[in-house]
């Protein structure tokens, strides 16, 4: 008999004695899991959904304190699975209020009929895997236990309140609330003495609402932060009408957009606009009132660069300076300690104005923090303030307290899932956990959640469970369990992603730093929605990669593996070049590959500025040679870099690696001097070895006239660029100088064999192809002069060459011959240090400012090259080390 006959007729029958049978049991009632069930019923699938609460709501029927609002536009924090729903309810509010929300989620409850499964005031309390039933047994404090198939968490990410952690609370005489847990018929504060703890979203829209009514309103403030207006009023008309233009389109692209919203992706940088520019974009986003135009559509690199960030955040600064009057209030209420953006900033309506009413003050925890609660009110270590009520806006437990506070949960062979997080969360997809068959989570830590338009993540996880599990039945499987290798796997791509933005330079919820001694670590997917969406996709395309699927009727299937193991931005870029359809560059003939790579460079951020960019031409070995010269904008005399340029002994020119000979110049604040090299086939070997060493002497004769100091130069090189600064060490150490300190070599040639591993396993999907690789040999190169150590430095003798620094990356053809050069010279003496990037493809480190993962190792590099020259690291903060490759 289906499962679903037995469950309806075990629901029906449903007490306290019997355990009611179902497919699959949802726990929460708020946006995810109203759409489970629907979407659960139309698969055909028996389902119950357990809610602790007295109706549907979720968040939305908890947290009623005056002010509470959503802070996307509700027209994007609406359902869009059903079309004829969208028409069927108007938003009247751009940022609806949580009534509005709610009466919303009882008309979708209404509408799909969907209250006839839910069995509301049931708290579970506890869920346990039974393996040889291979159903989940879940027990409740109110009614029948559940039997199911298919467990699902729509706890939500801010469900479980987090407690005060302030004593005394008990011993308070007054009145205690807390935003999260507010009461159903409301609070009287008029002529009250209120005071408010905590100024997250909660506390930012519910003070300026208090202090309308109370008669005085005292504000404990730990850490401020970032709010803007809101600007509510009805929904824009501009955004309405691209909604009902063309509503597919519009919910298309946001589900394909890095926030779940429908804003187009910025590509200006802030050092490619002027102060008015930028002055200009800022204002309009702050007129706009929308967090999510204003942390996207200002410039590219808001979110992912301190300096970028830093624009902004003086900008907002200044506001709150230029709204509050009490100089001293408004210190306290500008944010200082975190980058905007990476601490969830607050949309208000206003808040900061509020500050300037005579019954309002702020206290600055930071000066004087909270001793206790007393009978009457809250004393801090320098004063006492005696109030009526005390409210709570002191945040949640977020992501792992609303699963892991709600109940315990126990999979495969006993294990509790909260000792299985006590290092922090671990899932694979933020959606499933290894060790817990056919337990799901919406929104889970790990998945884009919280950073995201929640409605827009809630229908893509929910669409994707749902296909998955009705899959799995239609095959004859039973369970579906993530496995450790794809688990670790997310781990490292959440690690990756984390290193992308600056959510990691903030103690936030985010991290789970707001509870005490919970472990750390951005919880959220920082790589965006639609990239999220397309992993998603992509483990199912690859036959469920990562689970473990069995049944009774079919055979155990098993894909091991780790779906992203590329850096996610260079997922990205390898994504959009596939997408371009592009001819293999060396079926385009040397002036064709040419003109397709200046073509191609026209597209990619400008590079950085620095003190002074100069043309000059220089004396290679057969001729005048043109250069680019990138000079710090600090006072000279400086060391020199000597640069040459990649491009296969073919391609490219003194310019074309502008972005990365800025970044390299910044960071370690000598002159970059990049040669324009001799190209094949027009000049063929040994041309542009003869040229890089000649290049090399006449920079030494002329280092004064150039700024340079005097000293030893240093040489650095990207791929073919590579080869040429590593044969220049060579030369010179065999031709009597100039003298090299260091050398740099990035994803070098170094040798004539094709046959490593790398030149196998990478030969075709990551840009820079092995087709390409035969094609530049054959072009600069015969096949009898191959072995010359002009063209295959690995052949020569290595020892007493200068101190090195090799680069290479996993996802690279030249890969080994790389780390085998690096090893070959440091079994011969040389002092080598190796940076193999994992998960990084040829272009990664010149790819400045679009591949925002390599700025670790860049770091690295430029802190090699100063360490060459003998000079102190750079002192600007540094990301996190970039880790090694696993061999
Ligand atoms: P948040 O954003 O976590 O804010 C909580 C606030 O309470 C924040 O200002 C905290 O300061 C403060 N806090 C927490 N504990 C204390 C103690 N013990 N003493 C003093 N101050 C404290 O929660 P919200 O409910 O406002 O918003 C949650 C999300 O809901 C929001 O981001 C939106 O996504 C919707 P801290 O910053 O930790 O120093």
């Amino acid at each position: 008999m289906p499962e679903a006959m037995v469950a309806s007729r075990a629901s029906e029958s449903a007490s306290s004695a019997s355990t009611q049978q179902v497919d699959a049991a949802v726990v929460g009632a708020g946006f995810a899991g109203l759409y489970l069930l629907h979407r659960l019923r139309k698969a055909g699938f028996s389902a119950v959904l357990l809610e602790e609460a007295g109706d549907v709501g979720g968040t939305w029927y908890w947290n009623r304190y005056p002010g509470a609002r959503c802070d996307i536009q509700t027209i994007d924090y609406s359902y869009s699975f059903d079309p004829e729903l969208e028409t069927a309810w108007k938003w009247s509010e751009k940022y609806a209020t949580q009534p509005e929300i709610l009466r919303y989620l009882g008309f979708v409850a209404d509408r799909y009929d969907l209250r006839r499964d839910i069995r509301f005031g049931t708290k579970v309390t506890s869920a346990n895997w039974d393996q040889a039933a291979q159903r989940w047994q879940i027990a409740t404090d109110n009614g029948a236990k559940v039997s199911c198939r298919y467990y699902i968490m729509a706890t939500g990410c801010l469900s479980a309140p987090k407690p005060p952690e302030i004593d005394g609370v008990k011993e308070f005489r007054g009145e205690v609330y807390f935003t999260g847990r507010w009461p159903h018929d409301g609070v009287k504060l008029a002529g009250k003495r209120v005071a408010v703890i905590g100024t997250g979203s909660s506390g930012i829209q519910a003070i300026p609402l208090i202090a309308q009514e109370a008669a005085q309103l005292t504000v404990f403030q730990r850490t401020p932060n970032f709010a803007l207006p809101a600007h509510n009023g009805p929904p824009p008309a501009d955004r309405l009408a691209a909604l009902e233009g063309d509503r597919a389109a519009y919910r298309a692209q946001a589900r394909q957009s890095l926030a779940g919203v429908p804003w187009p992706q910025n590509t200006v940088v802030s050092w490619q606009l002027s102060d008015a520019e930028r002055r200009e974009r800022f204002e309009t986003a702050w007129a706009a009132g929308d967090l999510v135009y204003i942390l996207t559509q200002l410039w590219a690199d808001q979110g992912v660069d301190v300096d970028g960030n830093k624009i902004v955040a003086d900008l907002i600064r200044e506001k709150i300076r230029g709204i509050v009057k009490d100089p001293e209030t408004a210190a306290a209420l500008t944010p200082h300690d975190h980058p905007f953006g990476a601490k969830r900033p607050c949309l208000d309506t206003n808040y900061y104005a509020t500050y300037n009413r005579p019954n309002v003050a702020l206290v600055n925890l930071r000066k004087e923090p909270i001793k206790a609660i007393t009978a009457t009110g809250i004393a801090t270590d320098k004063r006492s303030f005696d109030v009526d009520v005390i409210v709570f806006a002191t945040g949640f437990d977020a992501m792992t307290g609303a699963i892991l506070a709600v109940h315990p949960i126990t999979g495969r062979d006993g294990k509790a899932l909260s000792d299985v997080w006590a290092q922090g969360p671990q899932t694979y997809l933020g959606l499933t956990v290894a060790g817990f068959p056919n337990l799901f989570m919406i929104t889970g830590p790990g998945s884009p959640s919280v950073l995201s338009n929640m409605a827009v993540s809630i229908e893509q996880h929910v669409d994707w469970v749902v296909d998955r599990i009705a899959a799995l039945r239609d095959a004859g499987f039973t369970t579906m369990e993530a496995t450790d290798t794809a688990q670790a796997g997310w781990a490292k791509h959440m690690a990756d992603c984390a290193s992308l933005t600056l959510h990691r330079l903030a103690n936030t919820w985010y991290t789970g730093a707001n509870v005490p001694g919970k472990a750390q670590g951005v919880m959220p997917y920082t790589g965006g929605v639609g990239p999220y969406r397309s992993i998603c996709d992509e483990v199912v395309g690859r036959g469920m990669l990562g689970f473990r699927l069995t049944g009774p009727d079919a055979a155990e299937q098993c894909n091991d593996g780790e779906v992203v193991r590329l850096q996610p931005d260079v997922r990205l870029v390898l994504g959009l070049l596939a997408s371009l359809n592009l001819p293999p560059i060396e079926s385009m003939g040397a002036q064709g590959a040419r003109d397709f790579v200046n073509e191609f460079n026209k597209g990619r951020p400008f590079g950085r500025p620095v003190g002074e960019v100069g043309d000059g031409v220089l004396l290679g070995a057969e001729g005048p040679l043109p250069y680019k010269l990138y000079r710090p904008a600090t006072p000279g005399p400086h060391r020199i870099v000597v640069y040459f340029h990649g491009g296969g002994w073919v391609l490219g020119d003194q310019q074309s690696d502008d972005p990365f000979c800025r970044d390299i110049c910044r960071r370690t604040d000598m002159i970059i001097v990049s040669v324009g090299y001799r190209h094949a086939p027009e000049h063929r070997f040994p041309a542009a070895a003869e040229d890089g060493y000649a290049a090399t002497r006449w920079i030494a004769e002329h280092a004064a006239e150039l700024g340079g100091k005097p000293g030893p130069l240093l040489v650095a090189g990207w791929s073919a660029g590579g080869n040429i600064a590593a044969v220049t060490c060579q030369l010179a150490r065999d031709r009597g100088g100039p003298e090299i300190a260091g050398q740099l070599l990035i994803c070098p040639v170094t040798d004539c064999t094709f046959d490593r591993p790398s030149y196998i396993d990478n030969a075709a999907n990551y840009f820079l192809t092995r087709g390409l690789m035969f094609w530049f040999w054959d072009l600069y190169c015969s096949p009898a002069d191959r072995t010359d150590p002009r063209v295959s430095p690995l052949r020569g003798k290595l020892a007493g060459l200068p101190a090195a620094f090799v680069t290479t990356c996993e996802f690279d053809p030249l890969r080994d011959e790389g780390i085998a050069y690096a090893e070959a010279m440091a079994a011969a003496g040389v002092p080598v240090e190796q940076l193999k990037a994992r998960g990084h493809f040829h272009s990664s480190f010149t790819m400045v400012d679009v591949v925002i993962t390599g700025v670790a190792g860049r770091i690295q590099m430029a802190d090699a090259l100063r360490r060459f020259a003998g000079l102190p690291p750079e002192v600007k903060p540094a990301p996190p080390k970039l880790e090694a490759a696993a061999s």
